[in-house]
């Protein structure tokens, strides 16, 4: 179980052997699916990074399979930008719809039990945690301070835009917003971050190291943009053990390599563009 507070400690039974860390799903619930029977194999305690939904063909699996995690107390999720926007959607406190969102709210009042887990989503996301450590890692969906790390109970409005939407430079490369890492600079040494929100990962994922000597690795491998869906395996104590994919059309996860970033020296949004991972539409993260 994972307590209370936006940025907490992940507290393990002692039954557990780890926790899988699985990035964003974008809707695509068989893939999360596989991923989760992984863990129940493995007693690894399952973490999704946030952007569960949208896009996919099922948000509504995504969902249901998310609830029933947590229920069984076998995972949690983080929130991430796009739970908040179904969140604001589904309390009226906006009617702004993308295609993407349009969608999920429609794959919603197709599924059975869609009413259900809107009930369920708008009273869960806002006890969701945004910041989760173990040991010397710590899970956010976009980024954090060092005033972020756990634990903090109520994270201010500044905080809660960048665990959610990372650093915004306010450029773009090839129809897409540019992220800064500015703030991984900034975390102390023998820190472990683990983000999802910006696809920069494909078949292999990227791990940055900023100029303090924390570390990034780069999770979310563009299942959300046709790409993989990707994973970590921690030990109990939080460390970092194997990475793993499931490609579009597999079912299994398999081994994917760690790559440092092409351009640590750059420090992020300068430099020069990484190997394209997949196909990118034109939607911020
Ligand atoms: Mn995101």
């Amino acid at each position: 179980m994972t307590g209370a507070g936006d940025s907490r400690w992940l507290e393990l039974a002692p039954a557990w052997a780890g926790v899988l860390v699985v990035a964003d799903v974008h809707g695509h619930a068989e893939r999360f699916a596989a991923f989760a029977r992984y863990a129940r194999t493995q007693h690894l305690f399952l973490v999704q990074l946030g952007d569960l939904i949208d896009r996919g063909p099922d948000s509504p699996g995504a969902l249901r399979l998310a609830r029933q995690l947590r229920e069984d107390g076998c995972g949690e999720m983080l929130a991430g930008n796009h739970e908040l926007k179904l969140h604001r959607l589904l309390t009226g406190r906006t009617r702004a719809l993308a295609a993407e969102h349009r969608e999920t709210l429609r794959q919603l009042a197709a599924a059975a039990d869609g009413y259900e887990l809107e009930v369920w989503f708008r009273q869960t996301f806002p006890r969701l945690p945004l910041v989760l450590g173990r040991g010397a890692t710590v899970l956010v969906h976009g980024a954090l301070t060092p005033a972020m790390l756990p634990p903090v109970s109520r994270l201010d409005r500044r905080q809660r835009t960048l665990a959610l939407f990372g650093e915004v430079v306010g450029r773009r490369r090839d129809g897409l917003p540019i992220r800064g890492y500015g703030w991984l600079d900034r975390l102390p040494a023998g820190l472990l971050v683990i983000a999802g929100h910006d696809p920069l990962s494909g078949t292999c994922l990227y791990l940055r190291t900023g100029r303090g000597g924390a570390r990034l690795l780069h999770l979310d491998a563009g299942a959300g943009q046709g790409g993989p869906l990707a994973a970590a395996v921690l030990d109990r104590e939080g460390r970092l053990r194997t990475t793993l994919q499931i490609p579009p059309d597999h079912t299994e996860p398999r081994p994917c390599p760690v790559v440092p970033w092409p351009d640590d020296s750059l420090s992020g949004a300068d430099g020069p563009a990484p190997p394209a991972p997949a196909a990118r539409d034109a939607d911020p993260g």
